[in-house]
């Protein structure tokens, strides 16, 4: 049929590739209608930032995945929106620019270029005309809003915080961005420093963060993680006496349950109680030891809160010369101040039970304080000293009787157990019996329930330059009178909404100065302003907003972005020609947004587990919540993506791919020589998708040759009719090539692809509609070679990428064998698998079933053969 039409054509894709690229970008072949397709699907792939050289082959990995799954959906019914853009604005572009001396703008220019370009060669399918880059003041005025929104809704606020500073990127670090003590990106010991800053109140979203878990379909290991990271805890908040005077010391604890058992407390260096003694207000406290006091707190305050928590770090604390009361059986026990205890956590004061807490044993065992058990394993004590048989009544008994230094090797014992030594709760199991012990701690009016987050607020500002700048204003003048637009933060006002974007000035002195300051600080004709309120002279916040908050949001604004009022001329709706359809006068267009949001799925690396994908989350909850706009700009939604995979790490040689060991892959090199259709099916095969996989040359080589291999097939071959077997394997590998792909095993779709050739290429019994069908199971992975032959051979209307997935019929399917138990004497000995065309054929079915017996027939003589044809044969013999 097409014989002649390509026989001996030569395989170049280079300019293959090259064709396709140009005219799907030029016919705006991937731009959905996003006011008037009726099957959206938003699949969004997490943007890169242009921190390198360019993109490497880990992120051509993941985008590739990515697209697969679009073009998949694609085929399938959906209109698919895939977009791209930079995440180029922030930390991670402006150290690079440092690296290679240029200024952050000039650089964003180069790799903007760059990057696109490369993306373009990969041949996914993106709506190039909805590109966006966090550093397109069009893009950062946005950004500002949301900050602004943020502040009006009470959730922006400013406080002075002891602060993770890198010294070597000489900027802030959120906590999330310390690991071990050191700086995330350059492993510089982060060092703590009191600074004015800008907090998200994320806090107060922690419980709605986790319930939303429970509704969405991410992998469980991200789950885990974000669950892990919210931290939190449930217990009590007690209240114990301190001396004889009025005072009260609160403290948190999780093990209300082991009351009985403290036999000290410990209060942070921070807390206010330390003050109060320093201040000289308890006149029988000596004075060695409030020297020693002032001493300790000038020491804890240089260590990281690493070294004050990690528990292999020896303890250290001084006696605060106070004794307070336990509320249970009026023990007197004396506070502590150490450093293990964190101001920032729960109340800043702990009561230590050091023979059920790790850290209070270490504690305890140091400066010999007493160690009282009070829960015994379920099975029995593994103590062996003999325990102390006097009741309680006694209301000194657990202080005294508590022997330093004398507990057994077995404790602390933190497992779960049996409460003892605890007059009225000794036997109730724990934790079981958690609930009935809080209950009687506030029936008895010594404490209640409580719940404690390990998340801390989103440390928002940077003392750099190149981030979006903080769109708010500071008035001296309004802040000595109490004025402002927010009660609680007199003297501040978010930039006024029609001088957005405040624009981050273009100058030569950007580079980070260390000073705890950003470099717009010296900058007068950038802060200074106007109080948008008196009109006095003012000054512009001069930090910039965290790289998290650019990616936090940019999903909406790609749906907002490119044509987006004028699409809607067809839709006959009240709200058509409003502003609010206008993507250049709103952050996003709610019309559009309803359509294509929640993000149908997302695809990224698992590594963004906390920080991205817990901003991105907590931003939406926000946005959702947002009233009194003008625009209808609440969102529906809570959950911006209620499905998420996660994608596998691409190594090299067995090595994670890294600038320092000198073996990143950066694809164009293979897609100048291969193609990047063979590029892609060599990636997508190396492993599971989530997974990921080892790149290597050799590898690659094989995919192209396949490549070639299908090229040929297809330009060479003559169609027919199927043979059986061609009509049974394309059925076949429609359903399993169909079902791989759905489920991202992409690796071994590309497995059965390879199957059906090796069947053809022998066979080459085969119809057009089963090249079709073939054609376009090979599309996803190999989109222009497939778009190709598609048109050359005249293979269907327009673009194989919108033609239909095809559908595998059940009945070629069916095995047409029947195994027929084999009997001797009416019992069953064996089994033989006789195909349809056989079944009526008694000879022959009889003769092989002897065979398969033959062993137990050895020296029988059969008397007779009962076949029920399909059903059974038996000897008789
Ligand atoms: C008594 C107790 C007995 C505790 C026991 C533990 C075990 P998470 O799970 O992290 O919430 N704690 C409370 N506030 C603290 C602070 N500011 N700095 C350091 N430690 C603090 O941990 C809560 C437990 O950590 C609390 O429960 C408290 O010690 C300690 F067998 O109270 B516990
Ligand atoms: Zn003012």
């Amino acid at each position: 049929m097409n014989k002649d039409a390509s026989s001996t054509k030569e395989y170049k894709p280079q300019e293959i590739e090259a064709f396709w690229q140009k005219k799907w970008s030029d016919d705006k072949t991937f731009t959905p209608s996003l006011w008037t397709d009726p099957k959206p699907y938003f699949n969004l792939m997490m943007f890169p930032y242009p921190s390198a050289e360019g993109l490497h082959v880990g992120n051509m990995y993941a985008f590739t995945g990515a697209d697969v799954h679009g073009r998949f959906k694609r085929m399938n019914g959906y209109q698919v929106f895939e977009p791209i853009g930079l995440d180029g604005f922030g930390i991670h572009s402006e150290n690079y620019a440092l690296k290679v001396g240029r200024h952050p703008a000039e650089q964003a220019k180069i790799s903007q270029k760059n990057f696109y370009r490369q993306l373009a060669s990969t041949g996914n399918g993106y709506d190039w005309t909805r590109t966006l880059e966090t550093y397109d003041p069009d893009y950062y005025r946005w950004t500002q809003w949301l900050f602004i929104q943020m502040f009006k809704s009470g959730l922006a606020y400013r406080k002075k915080a002891k602060v993770n500073w890198c010294p070597s990127d000489k900027t802030v670090l959120a906590d999330e961005q310390v690991i071990d003590g050191k700086c995330e990106r350059d492993g510089a010991v982060v060092e703590k420093r009191d600074l004015e800053q800008w907090f998200f109140k994320i806090t107060d979203y922690s419980d709605r963060l986790l319930a939303g878990l429970d509704k969405i379909d991410w992998p469980e290991k991200v789950k885990i993680a974000q669950k892990l990271w919210i931290g939190k805890s449930k217990g009590a908040r007690l209240k114990f006496k301190v001396d004889s005077q009025n005072r009260e010391l609160e403290v948190f604890t999780t093990r209300p349950d082991t009351l009985y058992g403290a036999t000290f407390m410990v209060i942070s260096p921070e807390h206010p109680l330390v003050e109060e003694i320093l201040s000289g207000a308890d006149a029988n406290i000596s004075k060695r030891i409030i020297e020693n006091i002032k001493q300790y707190v000038v020491e804890a305050k240089n260590k990281t809160e690493q070294d004050r928590t990690a528990t292999d770090k020896e303890k250290t604390g001084v006696e605060s010369g106070l004794l307070a009361t336990n509320p249970v059986n009026g023990a007197k026990i004396p506070i502590w101040i150490a450093d293990y205890v964190l101001m920032g956590y729960g109340t800043g004061a702990i009561m230590a039970v050091p023979a059920h807490d790790e850290r209070d044993f270490a504690f305890a065992k140091k400066y010999n304080l007493p160690i009282t058990e009070v829960i015994e394993p379920k099975g029995g004590s593994v103590a062996h000293h003999p325990r102390p048989t006097s009741s309680l009544k006694d209301s000194d008994a657990v202080a005294r009787r508590g022997s330093p230094n004398r507990a057994t090797p077995n404790l602390p014992f933190v497992g779960e157990g049996r409460i003892i030594n605890s007059e009225s709760w000794n036997g109730w199991e724990m934790p079981e019996s958690i609930d009935k012990v809080i209950e009687w701690l506030k029936e008895n009016k010594i404490g209640k329930e409580e719940s404690n987050y390990h998340l801390r607020d989103w440390l928002i500002s940077r003392q750099r330059y190149w981030g979006p700048p903080i769109p708010m204003i500071y008035c001296k003048k309004c802040e000595e009178e109490g004025k402002g637009e927010r009660e609680d933060m007199p003297g501040w006002y978010s930039a006024p909404l029609d001088q957005l974007p405040v624009l981050l000035p273009d100058v030569t002195d950007w580079k980070p100065m260390g000073s705890g300051e950003s470099p717009l600080a010296s900058h007068p004709e950038f802060y200074n302003t106007t109080c948008p309120s008196c009109s006095s002279v003012a000054r512009r916040e001069t930090d910039v907003s965290d790289t998290f908050l650019d990616s936090a949001w940019y999903y909406l604004r790609y749906l907002s972005i490119g044509d987006t009022k004028n699409m809607s001329k067809d839709i006959k709706t009240d709200k058509n020609g409003q502003e609010e359809n206008d993507g250049s006068k709103v952050p996003y267009v709610p019309g559009i947004i309803k359509r294509w949001c929640p993000v149908a799925i997302y695809i990224g690396g698992a590594e963004h587990s906390v920080l991205h994908l817990l901003y991105v989350r907590f931003i939406a909850m926000v946005l959702h919540d947002l009233k009194n706009q003008p625009q209808n700009l609440a969102l529906e939604f809570e959950e911006p993506f209620p499905r998420f995979f996660a994608h596998g790490l691409i190594v090299k040689d067995g090595a994670k791919m890294s600038k320092s060991k000198g073996n990143v892959v950066v694809p164009d090199a293979y897609i100048n020589k291969f193609g990047a259709d063979t590029l892609r099916l060599y990636l997508m095969f190396i492993g599971q998708f989530k997974d990921g996989g080892d790149f290597r040359d050799s590898g690659i080589e094989g995919t192209n040759r396949f490549v070639k291999r299908v090229w040929n097939l297809f330009n060479t071959v003559e169609f027919g009719p199927d043979s059986e077997e061609t009509l049974r394997m394309i059925n076949k590998t429609i359903k399993e090539v169909t079902n791989d792909i759905e489920s991202f095993s992409y690796n071994t779709a590309i497995a059965k692809l390879m199957e059906f050739y090796n069947h053809i290429s022998d066979d080459k019994k085969w119809s057009k509609e089963t090249a079709t069908s073939y054609l376009k199971l090979f599309a996803p992975f190999a989109p222009h070679m497939t778009e190709e032959l598609w048109k050359n051979m005249e293979l269907g209307e327009g673009s194989i990428h919108f033609s239909s997935w095809p559908e595998h019929q059940e009945k070629y399917l069916e095995t047409n064998e029947v195994i027929v138990p084999i009997q001797i004497n009416g019992k069953r000995r064996g089994e033989i698998t006789v195909s349809s065309k056989d079944i009526k054929d008694q000879a022959k079915v009889e003769e092989k079933a002897k065979e398969i017996v033959s062993a137990q027939l050895e020296g029988k003589e059969v008397k007779k053969a009962i076949y029920v044809p399909g059903k059974i044969i038996n000897f008789v013999v």
